[in-house]
């Protein structure tokens, strides 16, 4: 039986697991994505945008050039192997999914699931030009794996809101929010709140005084937000078993990953 498609938990993470976590996440070095491949031109009324923040992922790499994971026809190369979860956050997920496979209802928990997957979304200013651009926010969208999704929040406050999305000009409307808080938990799942309404982050606080002692390359990092999603195994692809077109608009980002970290080094010595 379902019991609340939406789970909200304060202070799920304790200091002292922040702090390694923390301590973590300097070993890695975040990196901006283009939106489409900068060997195809975009398609038709869109053009080529980076994305308006730093990220990194772990278990899967989900580039954005390659449309992300989107099922049920959005499968194929679009979920590149990337480096294992560190203890730390191992740990952490395994209480998460159990809290998961409590509160949710058979049908909502696709056979085979597990939070395998995890999106390291870095918010805050961009530095252009000796100037500040705030860019954090989400605009409205669906996470398209399945089963529920759990985020983990570090640093400021984000309005998170679910919202059922209007036709062109109206304004979407609000149908349930939460603002997400240091070191909290949130899980949502069910067809609800994962296929029928869209979420999106409104706006995060600028309070804290807390920027993050992170890689992010022009960019000063005020939350940091760990999404954790599931990915069957057998849609993972390996970078040197992609076809040629789509290695080609990754290696760039492989590349860069490759200067520290010898996961994506080990990739670009395998072609
Ligand atoms: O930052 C957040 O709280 C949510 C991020 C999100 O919606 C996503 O990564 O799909």
């Amino acid at each position: 039986m379902l019991k609340k498609p939406v789970i909200y938990q304060a202070q799920f993470v304790s200091l002292q697991i922040r702090q390694q976590i923390m301590d973590y996440l300097k070993t890695l070095y975040p990196i901006w994505e283009n939106r489409f491949s900068d060997f195809k031109p975009p398609p038709q009324g869109q053009s080529q945008r980076s994305l308006l923040r730093p990220v990194y992922w772990l278990g899967n790499w989900q580039f954005a050039c390659l449309d992300y994971y989107h099922p049920p026809k959005g499968i194929k190369n679009r979920s590149v192997e990337a480096e294992e979860f560190p203890p730390v956050i191992q740990t952490m997920v395994d209480q998460i999914e159990n809290i998961i496979r409590q509160h949710y209802s058979e049908k909502d928990i696709p056979r085979g699931w597990s939070l395998n997957t995890l999106l390291i979304n870095y918010y805050g200013s961009k530095i252009e030009n000796g100037k500040k651009i705030d860019t954090a926010r989400v605009g409205e969208h669906k996470d398209f794996e399945p089963g529920p999704v759990a985020s983990i929040s570090f640093g400021d406050r984000a309005l998170f809101q679910f919202v059922r999305s209007a036709h062109k000009q109206a304004q979407s409307e609000v149908v349930l929010q939460q603002w997400l808080d240091d070191c909290s938990l949130q899980i949502f799942g069910s067809d609800k709140f994962k296929k029928d309404l869209f979420h999106r982050v409104q706006r995060v606080e600028d309070k804290r005084k807390e920027i993050f002692d992170v890689n992010t390359e022009d960019f000063e990092t005020r939350r940091i937000n760990f999404t954790f999603r599931y990915v069957p195994r057998e849609h993972w692809v390996q970078f040197h078993q992609m076809p040629d077109d789509l290695k080609k608009d990754i290696t760039p980002y492989v590349q860069k990953l490759s200067i520290h970290s010898s996961f994506f080094k080990s990739l670009i010595e395998r072609t």
